[in-house]
């Protein structure tokens, strides 16, 4: 069921479960060929999340900065291409949560290991900011924290499960958030593991 969080913010509970052995069969596919890994922030920081992406961009991290990239650095091919399954359920969460036509180009694929979190940021190096970005969860649950346009504003704790899909917009999509370590877990399907899929517009 969708749940509104506020004017741009909807929560599609479950949204993802029903295809979930499909698209994790699609995402293991571009993990194999574009290996997820830590990425170190422009300030020297390991991230404890492993990262890869797929679709004609894909956000990396290392000292010079953040930006999308049309190639897989570890690799320096492109990246893998952006599945059916997963571009399907993108458009399908957007056109839901009110915005039709949303046509990402860039999907990030976070790879949370027991431990691993991401830290109060916002997302802010794409091109465009009023197209929407899609989150999609999968695996062990994490407490997402939802903030405020600004860093000091204080944050709702959201519990995100396994299919759970997040739309953000218009108002809401300079919003900070994060994700709290992720707890120790087994899940059927994705085991000891949460992915998270960033669906995004990013030229
Ligand atoms: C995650 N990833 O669970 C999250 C899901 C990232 C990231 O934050 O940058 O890779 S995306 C959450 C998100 C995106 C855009 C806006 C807002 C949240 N928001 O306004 O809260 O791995
Ligand atoms: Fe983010």
């Amino acid at each position: 069921w969708l749940e509104r969080l506020s004017a741009g913010t909807a929560l599609l509970h479950g949204w993802a479960r029903a295809g979930d052995a499909r698209l994790l069969d699609a995402v293991e596919a571009v993990l194999r060929q574009s290996p997820p890994h830590g990425m170190v922030t422009p300030g020297g920081q390991a991230m404890s999340v492993a990262t890869s992406s797929c679709g004609d961009w894909g956000w990396v991290s290392d000292r010079r900065g953040y930006r999308y990239s049309a190639v897989d650095p570890d690799s320096g091919q492109a990246w893998p291409t952006m599945p059916d399954p997963l571009r399907e359920l993108a458009r399908g969460a957007a056109a839901e949560a009110g915005f039709a036509g949303f046509d990402p180009d860039a999907c990030l694929i976070n790879c949370y290991l027991p431990g691993a979190r991401m830290g109060l940021h916002q997302d802010k190096d794409e091109r465009d900011f009023s197209a929407p970005i899609v989150s999609v969860s999968l695996g062990l649950p994490a407490v997402f924290l939802l903030g405020g346009l600004r860093r000091s504003d204080k944050t709702a704790r959201i519990l995100l499960g396994h299919g759970d899909v997040l739309v953000w917009g218009g108002p809401d999509r300079m919003r900070f958030h994060g994700v709290q370590p992720v707890q120790p877990g087994i899940h059927p399907l994705l085991g000891e593991r949460r992915i998270n899929l960033t669906f995004r517009k990013a030229r």
